[in-house]
């Protein structure tokens, strides 16, 4: 097997790692918040790999083919075909990103105040979409240790998610969303088995289960390297079986479609479709469109099949599980096994001398900034946010610090580079220091919060 990626490149955009000075400038500039970086600052962004890969020249071209029309437009047909061949729904919508398919399904499917969402894991936004609705998401992750191997530990707790059917009553809660891969939970797959099961739970209570499948393509690429059965099919035979237990889809395009910019709902049946279909003319745009240009919905089609390319996700996988490694063999406590599209550290046991809510998660992500101009992102107690009832902060199960892969944009010597930043600020970890809020808002907090070392 040869061992480089599978393209070549075609088009190129400069980097370059600012003084040590002006990255200190920067971030007090940026009120310690790695979202108000400006990204040319930044050296090696890995604040997500969402929206921020490389199209490929199919892609390109496709977009040339984009039909502006405004309703009914034939990008619509080609990008719903391909929906349909991937997942067998009929029914699909276009939306302008993951979040906007997000309010549609719950401000339609959370009929009453106080109905429960349970998730695997909800993301923060399908968390804060459920809140804004009136919902109560609910996680029921498998319990296994950070460091622990498990192959499938984005696995819903199907024990606690009959029980929790059972205690508080079918009529009580909204739908189930099985997220794939399970992002909150570091990237983690999870299994035919697990989704196969946990659809059998809500059948036999009649509650509705969604996909959130911003990255399904590398949860089918772990099903076939990990789960027995699945090593001679091909991802899309994988897919196809994976949507067959669920009734319907929300997706952020950004990821797995490989464009940089776009969402998805797709349903089963004809009913759902009408009723969550309601909300998209207003919030999104035409049914045909949801917010994005007919040459986006092409460079989405054409994404779509890509990303379900064996060679494609090997590399792609490979490419993270190469950064894992890398911090792995030098002593960094990460999550292992790595998940599909970053690598998360663990931040409670890096800095084990930051409480958790001083955020652990974000104070080494503003460490490797420091060190090496290397962007990372917060998954943890401060993306989780506050009790809406209570207004307490809410503990996460993880204090994580993600550095997440932007889809074929950087190489293994860039990857190399991060190693060495993530391994210095490890030398040195005894001088980094927590935070406190300067500013604080109520929902979805850590994309604006203004900080101040504690
Ligand atoms: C990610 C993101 C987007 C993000 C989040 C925090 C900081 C920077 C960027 C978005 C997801 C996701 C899942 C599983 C729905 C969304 C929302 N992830 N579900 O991981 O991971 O999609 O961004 O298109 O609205 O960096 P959207």
């Amino acid at each position: 097997m040869p061992k480089g990626e599978p393209f070549k490149i075609k088009m190129v955009e400069p980097i370059r790692l600012i003084p040590r000075e002006d990255r200190e400038r920067a971030l007090k500039e940026a009120h310690y918040n790695p979202f108000f970086l400006r990204s040319s600052d930044v050296y090696i962004d890995l604040l997500t790999d969402s929206g921020t890969g490389a199209m490929s020249q199919f892609q390109w071209s496709a977009m040339m083919l984009g039909d502006e029309s405004y309703a009914g437009a034939s990008s619509y047909y080609r990008l719903k075909e391909t929906v349909t061949d991937i997942t067998g729904y009929e029914y699909v919508i276009p939306t302008h990103q993951g979040r906007g398919a997000e309010k549609v399904a719950f401000s339609q499917l959370i009929t009453r105040p106080g109905m429960y969402v349970l998730s695997n894991m909800f993301f923060d936004t399908t968390r804060g979409h459920v809140q804004l609705a009136g919902g109560r998401p609910v996680d029921l992750l498998i319990d296994v240790p950070t460091e622990e191997y498990h192959p499938f530990k984005g696995n819903m707790d199907t024990e606690r998610l009959e029980q929790f059917i059972r205690e508080h009553g079918a009529e009580n809660i909204a739908c189930i969303v099985m997220t794939v891969t399970n992002n909150s939970a570091g990237g983690q797959p999870v299994s035919m088995a697990n989704i196969r099961e946990t659809y059998q739970i809500a059948r036999k209570y009649g509650v509705l289960v969604l996909f959130d499948v911003a990255r399904y393509a590398e949860n089918c690429h772990f099903i076939r390297m990990r789960e027995e059965g699945y090593a001679d099919k091909h991802p899309i035979d994988i897919a196809r079986e994976m949507f067959s237990y669920g009734d319907g889809l929300m997706m952020s395009a950004k990821k797995d479609a490989l464009v940089n910019i776009g969402g998805l709902l797709a349903f089963r049946d004809e009913e759902l479709f009408t009723k969550v279909g309601a909300a998209v003319v207003p919030f999104e745009g035409f049914l045909t469109y949801g917010g994005l240009a007919g040459r986006d919905l092409e460079a989405m089609a054409v994404g779509l099949r890509e990303a379900l390319d064996p060679d494609y996700l090997a590399y792609r996988v490979g490419q993270v599980q190469y950064l894992g490694e890398m911090l792995r063999n030098a002593g960094i406590p990460i999550q292992w096994p790595v998940g599909g599209h970053a690598v998360f550290i663990d931040a409670a046991k890096f800095l084990p001398h930051v409480p958790w809510d001083q955020f652990p998660g974000h104070a080494l992500t503003l460490a490797l900034y420091l060190e090496g101009g290397v962007r990372a992102v917060e998954v943890g107690s401060l993306m989780i946010g506050r009790d809406p009832e209570t207004g307490e902060n809410v503990r996460g199960p993880f204090e994580f610090t993600r550095l997440a892969i932007p889809r074929r944009v950087y190489t293994n010597l860039h990857l190399e580079d991060v190693a060495e930043t993530v391994i210095n600020a490890f030398q040195k970890r005894e001088e980094i220091r927590g935070v406190k809020f300067a500013r604080e808002p109520k929902v979805l907090r850590h994309f604006t919060a203004w900080f101040d070392p504690a």
